[in-house]
C-alpha cells in the first residue's frame, strides 16, 4: 500500500458501498460569443470564458463534500465540442484563492514556490501555436487569465485539457483540473457509429480522501522529499467512486481517457466479453480491433464499442484488474439500435523507416543518490532547466528511439505533435551502463505494437529495458514546445524536456 504509515489518515475507500451515485455526465461548454484575436491570428471565431474555481462537492454518496479545484462548478467533467477546422477563443481564468488546499512540497532547485496557485492550461494532443500551449512556464496567477487560441486543424479525436503550472501540475489535476475536447469532423460523421446519449465520455482516475472526506496527497511521503507516484483507493470516473449508468440493450460508444496521476488502468468488462477499439489517442484507426482487455496508461485514450444487446436485464462492471470502476445497467425493454460498427474507420498511412530525415537516441533515465531521499529521473540525462538539445525542423520526419534504462514503463508524451509507434525492442541495460556507448545491445528481435496502437498516437508505453521507436511529423508550428512523461510524479520530478520547432 502507498499509504504505508499514513493508513490511520486515510479513509478506506474500498469500504464505499459501490454503484450508489449515477454516472455524471460532462458538461457541455456554450459558446459565449464570437470574438477576434489580432495576437492570435484569430477572426470572428467562438469564445468561451472558463473559470478555475475552488468548489465543494460529493464524489459519493457516503462522503461529506470535499473541496476541489475545477473548471466548471461540480467533479463532473467539462467538454468542448468542436469541429475540425474551425478554431475557437478560450479564456482561462484563475478565479483560485490564494491558498493551495494540498501541501506543497519545497519548490526544485532554481524555482520559485510563489505563487502557490498557479495555473497554466495545455489542451492535450492538440495542434497548437506555443503560445496556447501551456508551456509550464506560462503560469498565471489568482486574478489573472490567458486567451487560448485551438485552431482544431486536426483529426476528430478527443482530446483533454489539464494543468500543466511549473512544478504544481501535479497537485492542480490532483485538485481536479481537467475536462474534455472532443473534435468532430467529416469521417466520423459518415460512420454512423452510436452517437448522442449512446456516446458516454469516462474520465477515469484514483484518488485517496482523508477520515474527513477531503482529497489526500501524502505530501511530504515518508521516503523521501516527493512521491515518486500516487495511487489511491478511490477509482473515480466523471467526479463519482465506482458510479453506475443505465444503457439500453445496444452499441454504445465508450469514449475514456485516463486521468489518472500515475494509476495505469488494465480495463475489462466483468461478463468476460470483448469489445471494438475504434480510436485511440489522435482519433480513428484504419479498422475495429476486437479485444478483451486494454492496457491505458496515464493520458492515453481509446474509443470503445461496446454491445450490450446480448446482456439484457444484467449488470456488467468495467474494471481495471479486481479494482471496479462502474457498472453499466443494461434494461430488459428492446431497442432499435440503427448505429454501426464499420468494417473501416479512417485511411491511416503507415509511416516508415525511410521517410525520417533523422533519428534521436533519447534514453530514460532514473537516479538514486543512496541517501534515501528521492530518486531523479531524466530524460537524455538533463535537467527541465538545461539548455534545449532537440531543434527540429519544421515539417520534417523524426525517428525518437526512447530507451527506457529504468524497471518503469513511462508514459512519453510530445507536445503539438501526432506520431506513429513503430516498434519496441528489449536490449542489456546494463551493457550500455557500463559502456555507455551504442549501439545497444540488442536481447530481443523487434517487437510490432499491438493492433489498437497502429493509428496516430501522442502518447507512447515505453516498457522497462527496452527501446521504443516512434516516428513524428513535425507538423504544425515552430516554437517552443515540450515532452515528458506523464506520471505527474516523474514529470515534476524532472522527467520533462523542452524542445523547439524551427524554420
Ligand atoms: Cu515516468
Amino acid at each position: 500500500m502507498p499509504m504505508s504509515g499514513k493508513r490511520a489518515i486515510t479513509l478506506d475507500a474500498m469500504n464505499l458501498t459501490s454503484f450508489v451515485d449515477p454516472l455524471p455526465l460532462p458538461i457541455l461548454q456554450k459558446i459565449q460569443g464570437r470574438r477576434s484575436s489580432s495576437i492570435h491570428g484569430a477572426v470572428d471565431v467562438p469564445y468561451y470564458a472558463v473559470h478555475i474555481r475552488e468548489v465543494e462537492c460529493r464524489f459519493h454518496r457516503d462522503l461529506p463534500t470535499s473541496r476541489l479545484w475545477g473548471y466548471g462548478s461540480t467533479s463532473a467533467p467539462i467538454l468542448f465540442e468542436v469541429q475540425s477546422g474551425e478554431g475557437v477563443l478560450v479564456d482561462w481564468i484563475n478565479d483560485l484563492p490564494p491558498r493551495h488546499f494540498l501541501p506543497l512540497d519545497p519548490p526544485m532547485p532554481g524555482m520559485t514556490s510563489d505563487p502557490p496557485t498557479r495555473v497554466v492550461t495545455h489542451l492535450h494532443g492538440a495542434r497548437v501555436p506555443s503560445v496556447s500551449d501551456g508551456y509550464p512556464e506560462d503560469w498565471f496567477s489568482p486574478g489573472k487569465n490567458k486567451l487560448c487560441y485551438y485552431p482544431n486543424h486536426q483529426d476528430a479525436t478527443a482530446l483533454w485539457m489539464h494543468d500543466h503550472a511549473m512544478g504544481v501540475s501535479r497537485f492542480n489535476v490532483f485538485a481536479g483540473l481537467m475536462g474534455w475536447y472532443l473534435i468532430r469532423d467529416e469521417v466520423e460523421r459518415s460512420l454512423n457509429l452510436p452517437s448522442g446519449k449512446y456516446e458516454l465520455p469516462l474520465m477515469i482516475y484514483d484518488r485517496s480522501f482523508d477520515q474527513q472526506g477531503q482529497l489526500y496527497y501524502p505530501n511530504p511521503p515518508d521516503e523521501g522529499a516527493w512521491s515518486q507516484e500516487f495511487l489511491g483507493d478511490a477509482m473515480v470516473v466523471n467526479g463519482k467512486v465506482r458510479p453506475y449508468q443505465n444503457v439500453e440493450p445496444r452499441r454504445y460508444r465508450l469514449r475514456i481517457v485516463n486521468t489518472a496521476n500515475s494509476r495505469f488502468f488494465s480495463l475489462s468488462l466483468s461478463t468476460g466479453q470483448s469489445f471494438h477499439v475504434i480510436g485511440s489517442d489522435q482519433g480513428l484507426l484504419a479498422a475495429p480491433v476486437e479485444m478483451a482487455r486494454i492496457v491505458l496508461a496515464p493520458a492515453e485514450r481509446t474509443d470503445l464499442i461496446v454491445d450490450f444487446s446480448g446482456l439484457r436485464g444484467q449488470n456488467v462492471v468495467l474494471k481495471s484488474d479486481d479494482l471496479e470502476l462502474m457498472q453499466f445497467r443494461v434494461g430488459k425493454a428492446p431497442t432499435d439500435d440503427t448505429s454501426q460498427l464499420p468494417k473501416s474507420l479512417r485511411t491511416i498511412e503507415r509511416l516508415t523507416d525511410q521517410q525520417a530525415e533523422r533519428t534521436r537516441m533519447m534514453t530514460l533515465n532514473e537516479f538514486d543518490d543512496d541517501s534515501g531521499m528521492a530518486m531523479t529521473m531524466l530524460l537524455n540525462r538533463k535537467h527541465w532547466a538545461d539548455p534545449v538539445t532537440e531543434q527540429v525542423k519544421l515539417n520534417s520526419i523524426e525517428i525518437w528511439s526512447l530507451a527506457n534504462l529504468t524497471q518503469d514503463t513511462h508514459p512519453i508524451h510530445l507536445h503539438m505533435v501526432r506520431f506513429q509507434v513503430l516498434d519496441r525492442r528489449t536490449f542489456s541495460v546494463d551493457d550500455y551502463l557500463a559502456s555507455n556507448t551504442l549501439p545497444l545491445d540488442y536481447t530481443d528481435a523487434a517487437r510490432q505494437p499491438g493492433a489498437h496502437e497502429m493509428g496516430w498516437k501522442d502518447v507512447v508505453q515505453c516498457p522497462p529495458e527496452s527501446v521504443t521507436r516512434i516516428i513524428i511529423p513535425f507538423q504544425g508550428y515552430a516554437g517552443r514546445y515540450l515532452w515528458h512523461c506523464h506520471l505527474l510524479e516523474h514529470e515534476a520530478n524532472d522527467m520533462m524536456r523542452p524542445y523547439e520547432v524551427i524554420v
